[in-house]
């Protein structure tokens, strides 16, 4: 006897996504399909407008991360004429874009995927309280301070350089376009020390960031929770519980490939997380030319897939047979992987996240673990870069106008690697494509019958009952999806498009 579970929309994520799970007589997860409901117009309607105005808009694809789409557009620019921004840019880019990471990540863990862990099939868990205490979402003063001394300064220091937070309009080819004065940047690094006091106080509950970042393996963790204070951080409670309550069993299948696109460069030219792509533990150096898109399961016109995305295009085919998403499906070589801060630290080769999944595995434990490492990795390298700022040095170089040419610009966003790709004729683009971390964790099928990140991590999973839905809450919110990003606007009359029967 099988059973079909449909959530739809599955809530607590960033845009409009409904996930389908088979479940077989003993409720365990045979099959899973995960749907984007929404298409995205923009890279047609960026075709025949300015570059720069292109790169602009392409921050509308999403409230979230605009500051990663930004950044990606201005560079994919000044990739078509290889052209070196300032440090000054460099810093002031890669701060905005650390803020808009970590805040990010703190909103995702607090908020969305936090509630979770007070479902009410724990309630009778030992430290349920203590859990509800912190995330209660309604009633937590825990999760009321991570908004206000977390999120409004990190979003601050955005608006200081971007102007304003979402949409900050730092970022524009040839480096940045505020030149921030002196009082500025004490502000900014006033504001990052507080957030780094904030985290050191009520987050990790008395351990320094400096203490902290001594932690190099599953040792040192059992070690330091041996430290109550440690213990009794957010940190130490998500260790002990979320193993009791068996989230390393939770989106455990995983295509084992991880790429990224590299973020936050220092002074000798080399990364805070460096790029690349990790086939079954095997690192190899990133080359964009292995990534191509496939649209068979997509509600796109299939003759355009497996195209490189310089060569893309985006063509709707809303009544298409056997299609089920309106997410194209990005591979690596052909093949399908996992994208975001778990991803990020693998390929970066981070001690603590390799070693913890070397012992407890890919799972929805060791993705949450790696967004709350690398969120407290990122806070010291902000301030690190604010105090680099020469203000008697330039934040731009001009920059010429492009009357044809093709370019990427690939950076990392919150929820894993970004890229734009864009092509310029007569000044204008020809074409624009746009690749998200959410494209590739929550893509289809594709025409190799290999399914996506996020489908292959809800296989094999054993549920509560046939009706229960957490398990399957924990493991899609696990990889932070944002379907907003990764397509666009909602279909004709508020209706979704019915579903043909697919593969
Ligand atoms: Ni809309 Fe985004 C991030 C991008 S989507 S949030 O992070 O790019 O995966």
């Amino acid at each position: 006897m099988t059973h079909k579970l449909v959530i739809d929309p599955l809530n607590r994520i960033e845009g409009d996504m409904a996930i389908e799970v088979n479940i077989d007589g003993n409720n365990k997860v045979t099959n899973a399909k995960s749907l984007g409901f929404v298409y995205r117009g923009f890279e047609n309607i960026f075709i025949g407008l300015k570059p720069f105005d292109a790169m602009r808009l392409s921050q509308r694809s999403c409230g979230v991360c605009p500051v990663s789409h930004g950044t990606a557009g201005a560079e994919a620019i000044e990739q078509m004429i290889d052209f070196k921004i300032p440090r000054n840019a460099e810093l002031i880019r890669d701060i905005v874009l650390g803020a808009n990471i970590i805040v990010s990540h703190a909103t995702h863990f607090y908020f969305m995927w936090g509630p979770d862990l007070v479902d009410d099939s724990y309630r009778h868990h030992g430290l349920y309280n203590e859990v509800l205490n912190r995330f209660d979402p309604l009633k937590s003063d825990h999760l009321k301070s991570i908004l206000k001394n977390a999120r409004i300064p990190l979003h601050s220091v955005v608006a200081t350089f971007g102007g304003k937070f979402p949409h900050p309009m730092h970022a524009i080819p040839g480096g940045v376009c505020s030149i921030p004065k002196h009082i500025e940047l004490i502000k900014v690094d006033t504001m990052l020390k507080e957030v780094k006091a904030f985290v050191e106080k009520k987050i990790l509950n008395g351990i320094s960031i400096e203490e902290y970042m001594e932690i190099r393996s599953v040792d040192d963790v059992n070690k330091m929770m041996g430290n109550p204070s440690f213990a009794n951080s957010d940190v130490g409670l998500l260790i002990r519980y979320g193993q009791d309550i068996g989230l390393q069993k939770y989106g455990e299948k995983s295509p084992n490939n991880f790429l990224a696109y590299g973020f936050g460069r220092n002074k000798d030219g080399s990364k805070l997380f460096k790029s690349g792509y990790l086939q079954n533990g095997k690192y190899h150096a990133l080359d964009q030319n292995h990534i191509s898109e496939d649209t068979s399961h997509g509600y796109y016109e299939s003759e355009h897939q497996w195209r490189k995305p310089i060569n893309g295009v985006t063509r709707p085919h809303p009544k298409k047979r056997g299609a089920y998403s309106w997410i194209k499906a990005p591979r690596y070589f052909g093949n399908v992987c996992e994208l975001g801060p778990l991803a990020r630290q693998l390929v970066n080769g981070d001690p603590l996240i390799t070693d913890l999944v070397n012992a407890f595995g890919v799972n929805t434990f060791t993705r949450t673990i790696a967004r709350l490492h690398e969120t407290v990795l990122i806070i010291p390298k902000l301030v690190e870069w604010v105090a680099e700022i020469d203000l008697n040095k330039p934040s731009y170089y001009p920059f010429p106008e492009i009357k044809k040419g093709s370019g990427y610009g690939l950076v990392e966003a919150p929820r894993g690697a970004l890229g734009h790709w864009i092509n310029v004729d007569n000044s204008k683009c020809t074409s624009y494509q746009i690749i998200t971390p959410t494209t590739w964790n929550a893509s289809p099928l594709d025409s190799k019958g290999q399914k996506g990140a996020i489908e292959q991590a809800l296989i094999g999973v054993q549920l509560a009952n046939n009706e229960s839905m957490v398990e399957i809450g924990h493991i899609v919110r696990g990889f932070d999806p944002c379907i907003s990003c990764s397509i666009h606007a909602v279909g004709q009359n508020k209706k979704r498009i019915n579903l043909e029967p697919s593969v």
